[in-house]
Protein backbone atom coordinates (compact mmCIF):
# COMPACT_ATOMS: atom_id res chain seq x y z
CA UNK A 1 0.00 0.00 0.00
CA UNK A 2 1.80 3.69 -0.85
CA UNK A 3 0.87 6.37 0.27
CA UNK A 4 -1.37 7.59 -2.77
CA UNK A 5 -2.97 3.80 -3.11
CA UNK A 6 -6.83 4.98 -4.25
CA UNK A 7 -6.13 8.48 -4.56
CA UNK A 8 -6.36 10.52 -7.85
CA UNK A 9 -5.36 14.08 -8.99
CA UNK A 10 -4.64 16.07 -12.17
CA UNK A 11 -0.89 17.61 -12.62
CA UNK A 12 -0.81 21.20 -14.52
CA UNK A 13 2.27 21.76 -15.45
CA UNK A 14 4.79 19.06 -17.39
CA UNK A 15 6.67 20.61 -19.98
CA UNK A 16 9.01 17.65 -20.28
CA UNK A 17 11.04 15.28 -17.92
CA UNK A 18 13.03 18.02 -16.00
CA UNK A 19 9.98 20.11 -14.89
CA UNK A 20 9.55 20.28 -11.38
CA UNK A 21 5.59 18.88 -11.70
CA UNK A 22 7.35 15.63 -13.45
CA UNK A 23 9.91 15.07 -9.91
CA UNK A 24 6.67 15.22 -8.29
CA UNK A 25 4.95 13.21 -10.54
CA UNK A 26 7.19 10.40 -9.96
CA UNK A 27 7.00 10.08 -6.61
CA UNK A 28 3.17 10.24 -6.64
CA UNK A 29 3.46 7.49 -9.40
CA UNK A 30 5.76 5.51 -7.00
CA UNK A 31 2.96 5.94 -4.24
CA UNK A 32 0.58 4.61 -6.00
CA UNK A 33 -1.64 7.76 -7.09
CA UNK A 34 -3.61 7.53 -10.37
CA UNK A 35 -2.60 10.46 -12.42
CA UNK A 36 -4.16 12.99 -15.09
CA UNK A 37 -2.26 15.79 -16.83
CA UNK A 38 -2.73 19.17 -19.23
CA UNK A 39 -0.79 19.97 -21.47
CA UNK A 40 -0.49 23.91 -23.65
CA UNK A 41 -2.38 22.96 -26.46
CA UNK A 42 -0.81 21.93 -29.85
CA UNK A 43 0.73 18.51 -31.13
CA UNK A 44 3.99 19.14 -30.33
CA UNK A 45 3.22 19.92 -26.98
CA UNK A 46 1.07 16.97 -26.55
CA UNK A 47 3.86 14.92 -27.89
CA UNK A 48 6.45 16.50 -25.51
CA UNK A 49 4.60 16.22 -22.45
CA UNK A 50 3.26 12.33 -23.60
CA UNK A 51 7.01 11.49 -24.17
CA UNK A 52 7.52 12.52 -20.31
CA UNK A 53 4.60 10.63 -18.82
CA UNK A 54 4.22 7.95 -20.56
CA UNK A 55 6.22 5.80 -18.45
CA UNK A 56 3.70 6.52 -15.36
CA UNK A 57 0.60 4.80 -17.29
CA UNK A 58 -1.61 8.06 -17.04
CA UNK A 59 -4.78 8.25 -17.06
CA UNK A 60 -6.04 11.14 -18.67
CA UNK A 61 -4.11 14.00 -21.01
CA UNK A 62 -5.99 16.72 -21.97
CA UNK A 63 -5.14 20.35 -22.99
CA UNK A 64 -5.22 23.41 -21.12
CA UNK A 65 -4.07 27.12 -21.88
CA UNK A 66 -4.42 28.38 -18.55
CA UNK A 67 -4.96 31.47 -19.40
CA UNK A 68 -8.93 30.15 -20.72
CA UNK A 69 -11.47 29.67 -18.25
CA UNK A 70 -12.90 27.54 -20.64
CA UNK A 71 -9.94 25.27 -21.05
CA UNK A 72 -9.41 24.92 -17.60
CA UNK A 73 -13.39 24.35 -17.59
CA UNK A 74 -12.81 21.49 -19.78
CA UNK A 75 -10.09 19.91 -18.15
CA UNK A 76 -11.62 19.61 -15.05
CA UNK A 77 -14.71 18.32 -16.75
CA UNK A 78 -12.47 15.66 -18.56
CA UNK A 79 -11.08 14.46 -15.03
CA UNK A 80 -14.65 14.20 -13.65
CA UNK A 81 -15.46 11.74 -16.33
CA UNK A 82 -12.43 9.96 -15.87
CA UNK A 83 -11.58 10.13 -12.22
CA UNK A 84 -15.43 10.98 -10.45
CA UNK A 85 -13.79 12.99 -7.60
CA UNK A 86 -9.88 14.23 -7.15
CA UNK A 87 -7.93 14.18 -4.02
CA UNK A 88 -5.68 16.93 -4.94
CA UNK A 89 -4.23 18.91 -7.74
CA UNK A 90 -0.21 20.60 -8.31
CA UNK A 91 -0.49 23.37 -9.94
CA UNK A 92 3.33 24.06 -11.82
CA UNK A 93 2.98 26.63 -14.20
CA UNK A 94 5.10 30.39 -14.45
CA UNK A 95 5.05 32.33 -18.06
CA UNK A 96 6.74 35.74 -18.46
CA UNK A 97 7.18 37.33 -21.92
CA UNK A 98 11.17 36.84 -22.02
CA UNK A 99 11.69 40.75 -22.73
CA UNK A 100 9.84 41.34 -19.40
CA UNK A 101 11.48 38.77 -17.11
CA UNK A 102 15.07 39.93 -18.34
CA UNK A 103 14.42 43.71 -17.71
CA UNK A 104 14.74 45.18 -14.59
CA UNK A 105 11.53 45.52 -12.57
CA UNK A 106 11.01 48.95 -13.71
CA UNK A 107 11.04 48.79 -17.16
CA UNK A 108 8.41 45.45 -17.03
CA UNK A 109 5.65 46.64 -19.26
CA UNK A 110 2.51 46.74 -18.67
CA UNK A 111 1.15 44.09 -21.29
CA UNK A 112 3.94 41.55 -20.16
CA UNK A 113 2.91 42.42 -16.40
CA UNK A 114 -0.89 41.49 -17.36
CA UNK A 115 -0.17 38.51 -19.09
CA UNK A 116 2.85 37.11 -16.13
CA UNK A 117 0.24 37.56 -13.70
CA UNK A 118 -2.49 35.72 -15.45
CA UNK A 119 -0.67 32.88 -16.25
CA UNK A 120 0.91 32.50 -13.34
CA UNK A 121 -1.07 33.50 -10.55
CA UNK A 122 -4.42 33.73 -11.42
CA UNK A 123 -4.20 30.26 -13.65
CA UNK A 124 -4.13 29.21 -9.30
CA UNK A 125 -7.61 30.74 -8.67
CA UNK A 126 -9.51 29.52 -11.42
CA UNK A 127 -7.74 26.37 -11.10
CA UNK A 128 -8.63 25.83 -7.29
CA UNK A 129 -12.26 27.04 -8.40
CA UNK A 130 -12.47 23.77 -10.25
CA UNK A 131 -10.76 21.49 -8.44
CA UNK A 132 -12.48 21.93 -5.27
CA UNK A 133 -15.80 21.27 -7.53
CA UNK A 134 -14.20 17.82 -7.46
CA UNK A 135 -13.23 17.59 -3.83
CA UNK A 136 -16.54 16.43 -2.10
CA UNK A 137 -14.26 15.14 0.52
CA UNK A 138 -11.65 17.78 0.66
CA UNK A 139 -8.05 17.74 -1.07
CA UNK A 140 -4.78 19.50 -1.14
CA UNK A 141 -3.70 21.69 -3.99
CA UNK A 142 -0.32 22.59 -4.23
CA UNK A 143 1.61 25.48 -6.36
CA UNK A 144 5.39 25.77 -6.96
CA UNK A 145 6.93 29.04 -5.90
CA UNK A 146 10.54 31.06 -5.32
CA UNK A 147 11.87 33.23 -2.90
CA UNK A 148 12.31 36.43 -5.21
CA UNK A 149 8.67 37.24 -4.30
CA UNK A 150 9.77 37.29 -0.38
CA UNK A 151 12.70 39.41 -1.24
CA UNK A 152 14.57 40.92 -4.02
CA UNK A 153 16.86 38.25 -6.12
CA UNK A 154 18.47 40.13 -8.72
CA UNK A 155 17.56 39.33 -11.81
CA UNK A 156 13.86 37.72 -10.98
CA UNK A 157 12.45 40.94 -11.47
CA UNK A 158 9.04 40.42 -12.70
CA UNK A 159 8.46 36.87 -12.11
CA UNK A 160 9.68 37.88 -8.09
CA UNK A 161 6.08 39.82 -7.83
CA UNK A 162 4.43 37.39 -9.53
CA UNK A 163 5.34 35.26 -6.86
CA UNK A 164 4.44 37.54 -4.02
CA UNK A 165 1.10 37.71 -5.72
CA UNK A 166 1.38 33.82 -5.91
CA UNK A 167 2.22 33.19 -2.27
CA UNK A 168 -0.91 35.97 -1.24
CA UNK A 169 -3.17 33.91 -3.42
CA UNK A 170 -2.29 30.35 -1.30
CA UNK A 171 -3.12 31.98 1.70
CA UNK A 172 -6.25 33.53 0.32
CA UNK A 173 -7.29 29.99 -1.24
CA UNK A 174 -6.47 28.45 1.75
CA UNK A 175 -8.95 30.75 3.74
CA UNK A 176 -11.67 30.00 1.35
CA UNK A 177 -11.27 26.46 0.61
CA UNK A 178 -9.94 25.64 4.06
CA UNK A 179 -13.97 24.97 5.66
CA UNK A 180 -14.31 22.32 2.62
CA UNK A 181 -11.31 20.77 3.98
CA UNK A 182 -9.41 21.54 0.78
CA UNK A 183 -6.01 22.44 1.80
CA UNK A 184 -3.66 25.24 -0.62
CA UNK A 185 -0.04 25.15 0.12
CA UNK A 186 2.88 26.40 -1.94
CA UNK A 187 6.57 24.67 -2.52
CA UNK A 188 9.50 27.13 -2.37
CA UNK A 189 11.98 25.41 -4.14
CA UNK A 190 15.75 26.71 -4.29
CA UNK A 191 16.91 26.84 -8.11
CA UNK A 192 16.08 23.93 -10.33
CA UNK A 193 17.67 23.53 -13.72
CA UNK A 194 14.31 23.23 -16.41
CA UNK A 195 13.25 25.07 -19.08
CA UNK A 196 11.93 28.05 -17.40
CA UNK A 197 14.68 28.65 -15.31
CA UNK A 198 16.49 28.77 -18.73
CA UNK A 199 14.44 31.47 -19.22
CA UNK A 200 15.42 33.34 -15.64
CA UNK A 201 18.96 34.06 -16.28
CA UNK A 202 22.45 32.47 -15.34
CA UNK A 203 21.61 29.01 -13.09
CA UNK A 204 24.94 28.01 -12.54
CA UNK A 205 25.62 31.48 -10.83
CA UNK A 206 22.15 31.30 -9.15
CA UNK A 207 22.82 27.59 -7.51
CA UNK A 208 26.77 28.70 -6.79
CA UNK A 209 24.58 31.57 -4.35
CA UNK A 210 23.02 28.59 -2.83
CA UNK A 211 26.23 26.77 -1.88
CA UNK A 212 27.81 29.85 -1.09
CA UNK A 213 25.22 31.20 1.56
CA UNK A 214 22.87 28.49 2.43
CA UNK A 215 22.89 26.75 6.07
CA UNK A 216 23.63 23.42 4.33
CA UNK A 217 25.76 24.74 1.99
CA UNK A 218 24.46 23.22 -1.32
CA UNK A 219 21.64 23.59 -3.66
CA UNK A 220 18.58 21.55 -3.33
CA UNK A 221 18.26 18.32 -5.50
CA UNK A 222 15.36 18.07 -7.89
CA UNK A 223 14.56 15.10 -5.75
CA UNK A 224 14.31 16.85 -2.93
CA UNK A 225 11.86 19.34 -4.50
CA UNK A 226 9.81 16.01 -6.01
CA UNK A 227 9.63 14.50 -2.56
CA UNK A 228 8.45 17.74 -0.25
CA UNK A 229 5.54 18.43 -3.29
CA UNK A 230 4.54 14.83 -2.79
CA UNK A 231 4.28 15.29 0.68
CA UNK A 232 2.24 18.63 0.99
CA UNK A 233 -0.19 16.86 -1.55
CA UNK A 234 -0.43 13.77 0.99
CA UNK A 235 -2.56 13.16 3.80
CA UNK A 236 0.87 13.55 5.82
CA UNK A 237 0.45 17.19 5.38
CA UNK A 238 -3.64 16.99 6.54
CA UNK A 239 -2.97 19.53 8.97
CA UNK A 240 -1.12 22.06 6.80
CA UNK A 241 -2.95 24.05 4.77
CA UNK A 242 -1.73 28.13 3.72
CA UNK A 243 2.02 27.54 4.26
CA UNK A 244 4.60 28.51 1.75
CA UNK A 245 7.20 25.23 2.30
CA UNK A 246 10.60 26.34 2.13
CA UNK A 247 12.73 23.63 0.04
CA UNK A 248 15.86 25.25 -0.40
CA UNK A 249 18.81 23.83 1.62
CA UNK A 250 17.53 26.78 4.69
CA UNK A 251 18.46 29.30 2.21
CA UNK A 252 15.81 31.58 3.48
CA UNK A 253 16.46 31.62 6.88
CA UNK A 254 19.70 33.59 6.43
CA UNK A 255 19.94 37.62 7.10
CA UNK A 256 23.49 37.75 6.25
CA UNK A 257 25.77 35.75 3.63
CA UNK A 258 26.95 33.82 6.45
CA UNK A 259 29.43 31.38 5.59
CA UNK A 260 30.32 32.93 2.41
CA UNK A 261 31.38 36.41 4.91
CA UNK A 262 33.38 34.27 7.08
CA UNK A 263 35.60 32.67 4.42
CA UNK A 264 35.83 36.43 3.01
CA UNK A 265 36.98 37.29 6.27
CA UNK A 266 39.44 34.35 6.49
CA UNK A 267 40.77 35.09 3.11
CA UNK A 268 41.64 38.46 3.78
CA UNK A 269 43.47 37.49 6.98
CA UNK A 270 45.20 35.22 5.05
CA UNK A 271 46.12 37.80 2.16
O1 LIG B 1 14.34 26.76 -10.32
C1 LIG B 1 13.21 26.51 -10.74
N1 LIG B 1 13.02 25.86 -11.87
C2 LIG B 1 12.04 26.93 -9.92
C3 LIG B 1 10.78 26.91 -10.46
C4 LIG B 1 12.28 27.37 -8.52
C5 LIG B 1 11.08 27.72 -7.81
C6 LIG B 1 9.85 27.71 -8.40
N2 LIG B 1 9.71 27.31 -9.72
C7 LIG B 1 8.37 27.31 -10.30
C8 LIG B 1 8.17 28.05 -11.59
O2 LIG B 1 8.12 29.45 -11.40
C9 LIG B 1 6.85 27.46 -12.05
O3 LIG B 1 5.79 28.07 -11.33
O4 LIG B 1 8.00 25.99 -10.61
C10 LIG B 1 6.97 26.02 -11.60
C11 LIG B 1 7.34 25.03 -12.68
O5 LIG B 1 8.48 25.49 -13.35
P1 LIG B 1 9.62 24.56 -13.98
O6 LIG B 1 9.35 23.13 -13.71
O7 LIG B 1 10.90 25.16 -13.60
O8 LIG B 1 9.48 24.88 -15.54
P2 LIG B 1 8.87 24.16 -16.82
O9 LIG B 1 9.32 22.75 -16.90
O10 LIG B 1 9.22 25.05 -18.00
O11 LIG B 1 7.29 24.20 -16.57
C12 LIG B 1 6.54 25.38 -16.58
C13 LIG B 1 5.37 25.12 -17.49
C14 LIG B 1 5.48 25.42 -18.97
O12 LIG B 1 6.51 24.98 -19.58
P3 LIG B 1 7.02 25.70 -20.98
O13 LIG B 1 8.47 25.50 -20.85
O14 LIG B 1 6.34 24.93 -22.05
O15 LIG B 1 6.64 27.17 -20.92
O16 LIG B 1 4.27 25.95 -17.29
C15 LIG B 1 3.37 25.63 -18.32
C16 LIG B 1 4.10 24.97 -19.42
O17 LIG B 1 3.88 23.58 -19.43
N3 LIG B 1 2.68 26.79 -18.89
C17 LIG B 1 1.37 26.78 -19.15
N4 LIG B 1 0.43 25.84 -18.94
C18 LIG B 1 -0.83 26.14 -19.31
N5 LIG B 1 -1.18 27.33 -19.85
C19 LIG B 1 1.10 28.04 -19.70
C20 LIG B 1 -0.25 28.30 -20.06
N6 LIG B 1 -0.65 29.45 -20.60
N7 LIG B 1 2.25 28.76 -19.78
C21 LIG B 1 3.22 27.98 -19.28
Amino acid sequence: MGLFSGKKGMILGVANDYSIAWSITEKLAAEGAELGFTHLPGEKMERRVRKAIDPIGPKLLVPCDVQKDEDIAAAFAKAKETFGTLDFVLHSIAFAPIEDLKAPFVRASRDGFKLAMDISVYSLVSVARHAAELMPNGGSIVTMTYYGGEKVVPGYNLMGVCKAALDASVKYLAYDLGPKNIRVNAVSAGPVKTLAASAVGDFDKLSGLYEAIAPMQRNVTREEVGSSGMFLLSDLARGISGEILHVDCGYHAMGSPGHAFEKALEQQAAD
